[in-house]
């Protein structure tokens, strides 16, 4: 029987990605260089400005650099609960980024990397018809400074794919590929996860989920890549300065995107990228679900 685990692509071999689907396959998670993956560092460079000119605006004019965090004062709205905060928790230190894909091509270029796509495709798998499965489902940033609270006791520990319903299997329903902005460490704010997790097929449950996590050391440049059914969350980020990332967020083609990508980017330069052909093809844009208009023939009475 050929699974996901004993089939390897042309792309994974020819990409020398043997050893990352090794530790997908087992851990459910894996760190890829950037010897590896080859990314452009002036794509790192400029994804990093952008968002720091992006919070300097979102904020209405708070100054910010890597190495000291926030460099004003911030108000936050009046509490509203989210996943950045539990009813109670102090203010956050940390922002999300939403929408990447149409705000700067660099976003759009450090998407296409053939060895993320290679993963990607590796944990989503392909459709009957031999069509690879994988499609974006949003674009995102998590910006994080100084601050002992962080997600909590729990690490806000979670699976990405905690909205599809349970029994979950060996396919990922979505999949992560976060890139590194800034080093990540234990002490600065590291993506924290349970090894082994995505085989336990369900939500974390506490307090052992947390005693089971560890921290995700890896340095600016590199890609954290993981399946969507594994435990993480993120320790607080006890440095100053800030933890930065870009993630590009996964989903077999047949679950909801987070970002309605094939409606929010068919106006924008989608095109204006490394490989056309690929983004269309990673947006959905020629899926035939969901349809806008009917696509079925019917037979005429003959005359
Ligand atoms: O780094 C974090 O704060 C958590 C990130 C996360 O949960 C995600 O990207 O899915
Ligand atoms: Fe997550």
């Amino acid at each position: 029987m050929k699974t996901n685990a004993t089939t390897l692509s042309d792309e994974i071999r020819d990409l020398g990605l043997e050893q990352y689907v090794l530790e997908l396959e087992a851990d459910g998670l894996t760190v890829v260089p950037a010897s590896v993956t080859g990314v452009d560092p002036d794509l790192l460079d400029t994804c990093q400005s952008e968002l720091l000119d992006a919070f300097t605006r979102v904020t209405g004019g708070c100054p910010i650099s890597m190495e000291n965090g926030p460099e004003g004062e911030l108000v936050w709205p009046e509490s509203q609960a989210s996943f950045l905060r539990q009813p109670g928790d102090p203010d956050p230190t940390q922002v999300l980024f939403q929408q990447l894909l149409k705000t700067h091509r660099a976003f759009r270029d450090l998407t296409l990397n053939p060895s993320v796509d290679a993963l990607m495709d590796h944990m989503i798998g392909r459709l009957p018809n031999g069509a690879k499965a994988r499609r974006l489902s949003s674009a995102n940033s998590f910006l994080k400074w100084q601050g002992e609270h962080g997600y909590g006791e729990s690490l806000g520990l979670h699976a990405d794919q905690a909205p599809n319903p349970l029994p979950w299997g060996t396919t990922a329903l979505t999949a992560n590929a976060t890139w590194a902005l800034s080093d990540y460490n234990l002490d600065n704010g590291a993506l924290a996860y349970v090894p082994g997790s995505h085989r336990f097929g369900r939500h974390p449950s506490f307090p052992d989920a947390v005693k089971l996590a560890k921290p995700v050391d890896c340095e600016r440049g590199d890609v954290i890549v993981w399946h969507g059914a594994t435990w993480h969350g993120a320790y607080p980020k006890r440095t100053k300065g800030v933890r930065l990332n870009y993630v590009a967020y996964y989903r077999h083609q047949s679950v909801l995107p987070q970002e309605n990508l094939k409606v929010t980017m068919a106006d924008e330069p989608w095109d204006d990228c490394g490989d056309p052909n690929l983004m269309r093809e990673l947006i959905g844009f020629d899926d035939v679900f969901p349809y806008l208009s009917g696509s079925q023939s019917f037979p005429r009475l003959a005359k």
